[in-house]
């Protein structure tokens, strides 16, 4: 599938700057308030990651993101791929230990986006051979929000990732204001921060200002 590399998704995607993903355990306001404040805030892509609720709530209220992502944002749900075909997302998110690449694309097709989650360069490179739209990358710090994502790799890891692979890298894992400087000088196409951002008290002010370093970086 090394014919991805082509597609004007890969474009798309290394343009996004600050990638939203969705808690509703960790929201002070909700998702649906979340993704509302961050989409008006120019964040260009949303995933929807739930682990709480039924099928049939997740199909409630991922109909509802994707249109308040409208033509916004790109709308990605996390894991559940058959949600994602409920409600036409525009594609998934997923992990080491869902569904193979090869079988989602099967069931999703060549127009939808998929994104696997990796820790090292060897899951990145066959990531791409597999034929995932982009990676997400980390732990790159400590976290607290998955437990189980193991230690952080550490920012410079995003250097020695992309060189080995042609797909959008999206850092994750720890990410903050602080930080988040040196996840994109280290070539990180765009970065998730969930508790930063969801757990603040204005979801739009913090996703603006997270626009705002990473363009200031990119433009260096
Ligand atoms: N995958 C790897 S780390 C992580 C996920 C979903 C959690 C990131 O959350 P935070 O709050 O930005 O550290
Ligand atoms: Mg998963």
């Amino acid at each position: 599938m090394s014919q991805k590399n082509l597609d004007p998704k890969n474009d798309l995607l290394k343009e996004i700057e600050f990638y939203l993903v969705t808690d509703s355990g960790l929201s002070n306001k909700g998702t649906l308030s979340d993704v509302k404040e961050a989409v008006e805030a120019g964040c260009k892509i949303v995933q929807y990651r739930e682990k709480d609720k039924s099928t049939k709530e997740m199909i409630c209220e991922a109909s509802e993101i994707k249109r308040i992502c409208g033509d916004r944002a790109i709308f990605l749900v996390n894991d559940r791929i058959d949600v994602a075909l409920a409600v036409d997302a525009d594609g998934v998110h997923i992990g080491q230990d869902d569904m193979p690449i090869e079988t989602a694309r099967k069931l999703l097709g060549t127009d939808k986006i998929i994104g696997l989650s990796v820790y090292n360069i060897d899951e990145a490179i066959e990531a791409e051979k597999s034929g995932a739209d982009y990676i997400g990358l980390g732990p790159i710090f400590d976290t607290a929000t998955k437990k189980d994502a193991g230690d952080g790799i550490g920012p410079g890891k995003i250097r020695e990732v992309k060189k080995a692979i042609k797909i959008p890298v999206v850092a994750i894992g720890g990410i903050n204001k602080e930080n988040c400087e040196s996840v994109i000088q280290n070539g990180a196409d765009s970065l998730v921060a969930i508790s930063a951002v969801v757990c603040s008290d204005d979801v739009k002010r913090e996703t603006k200002i997270f626009i705002d370093i990473i363009r200031g970086i990119k433009k260096e």
